[in-house]
């Protein structure tokens, strides 16, 4: 009897948008594989080749059990013939040499450590490696100019390359409220990108914020990056406006518009004192509050001590408690700061966090169109085209056919009107 023939019975819809897909999953040898040569075809800009190697690993991640022999693959979709023969070769050898050969590149290491600054992109970190700059410490020696943004990546280098845990994206989110509501009482912050995925760790914090007032919104980024500068929580930013315009007979372009709402990319000072305590300018952390993720109001629980000796675990109004980051992770990032270039020891480190806003009627595009995964974003907006003749934006969804656009409060709703079955957030992780 053949182990797990089922899988090749089981029949499985070709857009990742049609499947479920969990965080954990049951083949990951096989799709760290595919994600090297995703990963390197997208630094070498060849973008369908990349999309290729997702599909298909994204396709993996969504099956209910581990592949044993390649004979279970018959009949899946997404498997292209490079795809396939990476796939055979790990599991026959346990490795594929074009993955192993790709790792060990001077390229391909010299364009990771490069495209990892803040504000280098492949097409940068490409003129750069011809130059003979494969590494932080030749661009900084090279004495070339750098733009705000990529001085800002230089000098927070290996912080920004540490993951950001959960409890660090729940410290930041507290922040971003107190900002957020200090500006504009009633406005609404929805954690969103990796985290609301259910990631617990990612490479940086995203937010999106909204009013169901319409129209509030406008102006408001400006307004919570002066506070957030006043207090010190920011150690660069840079805001973009609103350009988009709701164009009576154009239907919303789907690709160049994730950047249409107003829209900050910051770097984030994120007090951690070497013991990780909290100390964010001298007022501690109320933690146990709700941030709304978008699927309700939902408490996140991070690692707590409690300061007040008189606060029982089981209160009911938690009173000011310290957050602290303990483990691994927290020594790693003392580690880092403990080696950091300019001085000793510090009681901070630095986070990317990105800031959204969206007027409250489009809103629930935002909320789907910013959840992710990116390769779960491009086979929603692939299925809306191919399979529906609808334009999806994180703006809107405009029905080509009628000629209107299609209004709605939810993501349910969105996955309604594109005829799809309802995802949650846990299982986009395409
Ligand atoms: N997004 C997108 N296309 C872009 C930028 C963003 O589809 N050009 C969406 C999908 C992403 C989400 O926004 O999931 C947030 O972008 P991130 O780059 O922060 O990705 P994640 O949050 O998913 O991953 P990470 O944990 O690395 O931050
Ligand atoms: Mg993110």
């Amino acid at each position: 009897e053949k182990p797990g023939l089922e899988l090749a019975v089981v029949s499985v819809p070709s857009y990742a948008c049609q499947r479920h897909t969990p965080l954990l999953h049951h083949n990951i040898t096989l799709t760290d594989a595919l994600s090297i040569l995703a990963e390197n075809a997208e630094l070498g800009e060849n973008e369908g080749r990349g999309v290729a190697f997702r599909r298909a690993a994204a396709l993996l991640k969504s099956l209910p059990q581990e592949v044993r022999g390649a004979e279970q693959l018959r009949g899946l979709p997404c498997l292209g013939e490079h795809s396939l023969r990476v796939i055979k070769e790990v599991l026959e050898d346990g490795v594929s040499l074009e993955v192993e050969t790709t790792t060990h590149s001077e390229q391909f290491k010299a364009m990771k450590a490069l495209t990892g600054i803040f504000g280098v992109g492949a097409k940068t970190a490409d003129r750069w490696f011809r130059e003979g700059i494969h590494t932080p410490s030749d661009l900084q020696r090279s004495g070339h100019t750098l733009n705000r943004a990529q001085r800002a990546g230089l000098q927070y280098y290996d912080e920004l390359n540490l993951p950001v845990t959960k409890s660090e994206a729940v410290a930041i989110g507290q922040i971003v409220e107190r900002a957020v509501h200090a500006v504009l009482p009633g406005a609404e912050i929805t954690l969103i990108g990796g985290f609301r995925r259910g990631k617990q760790t990612g490479h940086d914090v995203d937010f999106l914020i909204t009013h169901p007032d319409e129209g509030r919104e406008e102006g408001l980024m400006p307004k919570v990056v002066s506070w957030l500068e006043a207090q010190g929580f920011l150690l660069y930013q840079k805001t973009t406006g609103n350009s988009y315009l709701e164009s009576k007979e154009g239907p919303a372009r789907p690709a160049s518009n994730m950047d249409r709402f107003e829209r900050c990319f910051s770097i984030f000072r994120l007090s951690t004192d070497n013991e990780g305590r909290e100390i964010q300018t001298g007022r501690e952390i109320q933690t146990g509050r709700e941030i709304q993720t978008g699927d309700g109001p939902q408490t996140y629980s991070p690692t707590l001590t409690n300061t007040d000796p008189h606060t029982h675990s089981d209160s009911p109004h938690p009173l000011p408690q310290t957050l602290v980051v303990v483990g691994d992770h927290a020594q790693k990032v003392s580690w880092v700061l403990g080696h950091s270039q300019c001085s000793g020891p510090r009681s901070w480190r630095a986070v990317r966090v990105d800031l959204v806003v969206s007027p409250y009627s489009q809103f629930a595009f935002a909320l789907l169109g910013w959840t992710g995964s990116k390769l779960f974003e491009r086979e929603l907006r692939r299925w809306a085209v191919h399979e529906k003749a609808m334009t999806l934006s994180s703006h809107a969804l405009y029905d080509r056919k009628r000629t209107q656009y299609l209004r709605a409060s939810s993501e349910e709703e969105i996955f309604a009107h594109l005829g799809l079955e309802y995802i949650p957030p846990c299982d986009r992780n395409a």
